[in-house]
């Protein structure tokens, strides 16, 4: 029967928090449970993340944690929620969770619109070569105004082809509308009229489809396996040489090394990057480039979200501890 497995604590919830959260989300924590914080905020080890899980009640745990099936294995019975601090949950292994009766949730909507102003940000900054141009007044390289320096790319009146259209693309196509650009966008399902009337936005069923008609991708799906490298070296050819490629979602989308070769190859003109394949290693080929703007995964990087995140992430300890559904569980009731 749904939602049978949960059951009311009786006690404080044993927390094991896996790195540094803002610090009133910490104090409310250390009020509300039996919590033990990451004080020096190191990313835990292995070793460390599975005496975590012997022997926490919840583990509250980041996307620099690999919560992966032998990880889950090494719990011990008393874990019965992860309570992940960030909306993706790549780095959980989902079906290893639900197998042994452990509860998953993240934190969506607080940060929706912080990372889709960073989709903006890059958006602007690759076809206007923004970080170009600050590099060359802090090499002290800049020699004045000249009338054909620093060209970029107009904005205005291209289209862009937004890959994932949940709350995180919506966010980004209302703001992208205001900048006049075209929204192209590609779901699995297409969006009701309500939603896509206000932003004349054209639904592709196909992303090979779109890819080939788009001047800006942006990418703002989950990885799962279903879109892990779902932008690969045939993708990349689909698109035009005049085309930019900007990525908030999760670097593992992108095949890094495909990317490099139609950069280098001028099959795409630039990209935007917040993560990484290989976080926080980034490949080689782009650290050189001029066309790219590379960023460190800081889509949520406000105070405001990252409050905001860590509020949820009590709220559904808390609900949970209380013998309730949690308001963000991830995985259906089972
Ligand atoms: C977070 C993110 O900073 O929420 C996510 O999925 O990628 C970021 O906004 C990070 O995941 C926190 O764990």
């Amino acid at each position: 029967m749904p939602g049978t497995r949960f059951h009311k604590f009786d006690h404080k919830p044993r927390v094991i928090v896996t790195r540094r959260l803002p610090e009133a989300v910490e104090t409310r924590m250390a009020e509300l449970f039996d919590v033990t914080l990451n004080l020096d905020d190191h990313p835990m080890t292995t070793a460390e993340l599975r005496a975590a899980v012997a022997e926490a009640e919840v583990l509250a745990p980041t996307v620099t944690d690999v919560i992966d099936s032998a990880l889950i294995g090494a719990a011990g019975p008393q874990l019965k929620l992860i309570a992940n601090f960030g909306v993706g949950v790549d780095h959980i292994d989902l079906a290893a969770a639900r197998a042994r009766g452990i509860t998953v949730t993240n934190t969506p909507g607080v940060l929706t619109d912080d990372t889709a102003d960073l989709v903006m940000a890059l958006i602007l900054a690759v076809p206007r070569r923004i970080a170009e141009g600050e590099r060359l007044i802090r090499e002290g390289v800049w020699t004045g105004w000249s009338p054909t320096g620093m060209l970029g790319h107009r904005i205005t009146g291209k289209r862009l082809g937004i890959v994932g259209m949940g709350r995180i693309g919506q966010a980004v196509a209302a703001r992208a509308r205001a900048f006049g650009l075209a929204i192209h966008y590609h779901n699995r399902n297409r969006l009701p009229k309500a939603i896509e009337g206000p932003l004349e936005a054209t639904w592709w069923p196909t992303l090979d489809a779109m890819l080939a008609r788009v001047d800006i991708v942006s990418l703002n799906c989950p990885e799962t396996p279903e879109t892990h490298h779902i932008i690969n070296a045939d993708r990349l050819r689909l698109m035009q040489r005049h085309a930019f490629l900007i990525n908030v979602a999760r670097g593992t989308l992108i095949d890094e090394a495909a990317l490099v070769d139609a950069l280098e190859a001028g099959r795409i003109a630039g990209a935007g990057l917040d993560v990484f394949e290989q976080e926080p290693a980034i490949h080689p080929g782009l650290l050189g480039r001029p066309d790219v703007v590379l960023l460190p995964h800081m889509g949520s990087a406000t105070f405001e979200a990252r409050q905001e995140m860590g509020e949820k992430v009590i709220t559904n300890i808390r609900v949970f501890a209380d013998g309730h559904r949690p308001p963000d569980q991830v995985l259906e009731d089972y």
